[in-house]
């Protein structure tokens, strides 16, 4: 069996975790094969969006620690520069909404990997760990990144030295995911999101994406300016002239994604 699973139904690529027997740990292996598996979502017009789960009862425990003592040990570089970093990059410019329904204990490089995604939702028996300090690293994969721009800085500066595992109740009243679902029938819910994303405007989604991602660096002004530049270009969308002759006909939209 894969160590990444990919499925394409309903429009939306189902990209499962699956190192069940490891807490789908993280090696360099699953790691390309994640990197690979975005890719094809990114260029397969039939997928509107791209869900990422976990199989088992983790969604991922990160780095996969056997690996980084063994002899086979990639490096710390490596490990960054060719594993993780490549795929922070490709959810963040993957043109379509990606939702991370962590069904289980995400930790390290787990947590931040679903942390970089644009919808989260867990299972209300999940939980989240920055488990870096613990073994006297930094927190990695996005994680100094978003967290602080989710949760503020002095949350996520505890969070991260303390290494708190924190239930996925308090993970939403922080405004770290989402949504909490119930664990019956989670994975049903969770990918009920990822339907409905898929049949909305994808390129108006990807542009909101866009502006989102241009705004946490830029000023008022700058930002001012991309979101005249982007509805610019979402107004001339096919989705968009749907959308909005369905409103004025009293009809439901029937949504493209061009
Ligand atoms: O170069 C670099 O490494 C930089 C990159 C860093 C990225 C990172 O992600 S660093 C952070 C790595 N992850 C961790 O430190 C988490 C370690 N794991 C845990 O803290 C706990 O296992 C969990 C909180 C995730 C789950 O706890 P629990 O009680 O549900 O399960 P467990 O009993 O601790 O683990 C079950 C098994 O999975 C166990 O193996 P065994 O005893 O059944 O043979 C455990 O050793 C194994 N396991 C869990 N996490 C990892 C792992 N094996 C390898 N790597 C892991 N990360």
């Amino acid at each position: 069996m894969s160590s990444v699973l990919l499925e394409v139904k309903d429009g939306v690529g189902s990209v499962v975790l699956n190192r069940p027997d490891k807490l789908n740990a993280f090696n360099r292996e699953m790691c390309l094969r994640l990197q690979k598996s975005l890719d094809e979502c990114a260029g397969d017009s039939s997928v509107r969006c791209v869900y990422i789960t976990g199989n088992g009862k983790a969604f991922s425990a990160g780095q996969d620690l056997a690996e980084v003592i063994g002899p086979d040990m990639p490096g710390f570089n490596k490990i960054l520069s060719e594993h993780y970093n490549p795929i922070i990059t490709r959810i963040r410019k993957m043109e379509k909404p990606v939702v991370a329904a962590v069904n289980g204990v995400a930790a390290g490089a787990g947590a931040n990997i679903a942390l970089c995604c644009d919808v989260v939702v867990a299972a209300e028996s999940a939980s989240f760990i920055q488990a870096f300090s613990k073994i006297g690293l930094i927190p990695d994969s996005s994680g100094t990144f978003f967290l602080p721009r989710l949760v503020g800085w002095q949350k996520a500066s505890a969070l991260m030295m303390l290494g708190d595992k924190i239930r996925a109740s308090e993970a939403e009243r922080i405004g770290m995911i989402y949504k909490v679902l119930p664990d019956e029938n989670f994975s049903a819910s969770a990918f009920s999101i990822a339907q409905f994303l898929a049949q909305m405007p994808t390129r108006g989604l990807a542009f909101t994406k866009q502006a989102l991602d241009l705004s946490m660096s830029n000023s008022l002004e700058a930002q001012l300016s991309v979101e005249n530049d982007l509805q610019q270009l979402a107004a001339k969308t096919y989705d968009s002239n749907e959308g909005i002759r369905a409103f004025v006909e009293k009809r439901k939209p029937v949504f493209k994604g061009s």
